[in-house]
């Protein structure tokens, strides 16, 4: 049988059992947990991603009967959100699965990263699971549709006239030797169809990107990132966020903050933070040495940890992401700074009921403490 063919056949049974499950158990957690989730991790992580997002594009998902609490609606970035949950960037690198994943529960969708021109990303494999440490590592490289691919995708939604938040994280071709000409190439691009947009400094996997993290440079891209973003051509221009890596020693972070307070370098929100290319003494799984970036639980601590500390630096509006498994952790990304938050590790153990249980369970922290919204308890 031809590869290309068993892994169609892998794809479909992978998802016909999850569909099977999910129209007999709608939305059960621990159903989802301990029996489908285990199943669908007998393909490998990568065709187990196709799977779910094979699903969610034709919205084989289950339609929530949770409707989204007022305590959760969220206004920032001149946004009004329905709730903080979104999916974080690299889940739907290319606009495939929008609108299943709002139907999961979702109250935003970070599409990409989308480099220009369509490229293949890194050989396989290069996602791996961690399971005994709740974690993953992952080497993609950026393997993107490219602009007009996914631009296309994003305007047939717009055109459908279906409500979703979208933000577009950009990116830069891997052999690129103009980054801050690819991003700005993105932000013309989708400046007029998204949300919001997103920059980055934060990739261990592409060659050069530790440079990135030095001062000059991130001015650069940051001015004419700005410049951009103001010379668009419509009313309401899309705020602009910067995308943070979590590996940041704290006279980096002051750098970086130092840098956001001139004019023409303040973005308008973080997201905080990235995987990280760290490997903690503590993990046990055998995947623990592969390259890439890691995400999940393991990551949980120091990305908070970092939202804490820009939010001091900054006063920006934080997207909050790393590790974040349930409501309590999502509470956790608020107190310390966070104004939104976004998942996408805790999505592969534990698949989409994971939405409804964040939101569930972080509507209760916030009436616990008395708090009326989110808004009342970011940074306390
Ligand atoms: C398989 C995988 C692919 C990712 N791809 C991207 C990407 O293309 N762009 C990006 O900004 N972040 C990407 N990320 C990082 C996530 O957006 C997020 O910052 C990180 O995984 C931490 O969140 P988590 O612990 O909830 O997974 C990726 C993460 C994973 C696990
Ligand atoms: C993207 O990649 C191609 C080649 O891979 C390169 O020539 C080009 O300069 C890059 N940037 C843009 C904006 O296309
Ligand atoms: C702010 O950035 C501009 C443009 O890069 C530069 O000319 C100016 O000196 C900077 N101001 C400060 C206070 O750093
Ligand atoms: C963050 O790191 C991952 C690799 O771990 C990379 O694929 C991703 O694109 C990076 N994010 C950004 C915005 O560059
Ligand atoms: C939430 O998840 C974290 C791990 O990310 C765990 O330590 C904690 O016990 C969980 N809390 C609840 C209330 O389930
Ligand atoms: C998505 C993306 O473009 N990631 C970039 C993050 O920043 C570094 C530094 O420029 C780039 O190398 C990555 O490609």
């Amino acid at each position: 049988m031809s590869r290309k063919l068993k892994s169609l056949i892998k794809v479909t049974l992978g998802g016909y059992v999850t569909y099977a499950a999910i129209s007999i158990y709608k939305g059960e957690e621990s159903f989802y947990k301990n029996l489908i989730m285990p199943i669908v991790h007998l393909l490998d992580p990568e065709q187990a991603h196709n799977a779910a997002i094979f699903l969610s594009k034709y919205r084989l998902v289950p339609k929530l009967s949770y409707s989204d609490p007022k305590s959760l609606k969220v206004k920032v970035f001149g946004i009004e959100f329905p709730n903080p949950v979104g999916v974080a960037a690299g889940f739907d690198k290319n606009a495939k699965a929008v609108l299943g994943l709002k139907d999961m529960g979702f109250g935003f969708v970070e599409i990409g990263s989308v480099t220009p021109n369509p490229q293949t990303g890194n050989e396989k494999p290069r996602v791996f699971r961690l399971s005994e440490d709740a974690a993953v590592i992952n080497r993609y490289g950026f393997n993107s549709d490219g602009h007009e691919e996914v631009l296309k995708r994003i305007v047939k939604i717009r055109n459908e006239n279906k409500y979703v938040i979208i933000g577009v994280n950009l990116g830069k071709n891997k052999t690129s030797e103009d980054a801050v000409g690819d991003y700005v190439q993105g932000i013309n691009k989708f400046g007029t169809c998204a949300d919001y947009l997103v920059i980055n400094i934060s990739s261990p996997n592409t060659p050069g990107l530790r440079n990135m993290q030095n001062k000059e440079i991130l001015k650069q891209l940051l001015t004419a990132s700005l410049e951009a973003r103001n010379n668009l051509k419509i009313e309401n221009k899309p705020p602009l966020l910067l995308k943070l890596a979590p590996d940041l020693n704290y006279e980096e972070m002051k750098d970086i903050a130092e840098l956001l307070k001139n004019k023409s370098c303040r973005v308008d929100g973080l997201v905080i933070s990235n995987t990280t290319i760290d490997r903690p003494p503590h993990l046990i799984s055998n995947n623990k040495e592969e390259t890439g970036g890691l995400s999940g639980k393991p990551l949980k601590e120091k990305s908070t940890q970092m939202i804490y500390e820009m939010r001091r630096l900054t006063d920006l509006p934080i997207i909050g992401v790393g590790g974040i498994s349930n409501g309590t952790d999502a509470y956790e990304k608020i107190k310390a700074g966070a104004t939104l938050i976004q998942i996408y590790t805790s999505m592969i153990y534990e698949g989409p009921p994971i939405v409804t249980k964040i939101k569930r369970e972080l509507d209760c922290l916030l009436t616990k403490d008395g708090f009326n919204n989110i808004a009342d308890a970011v940074g306390k």
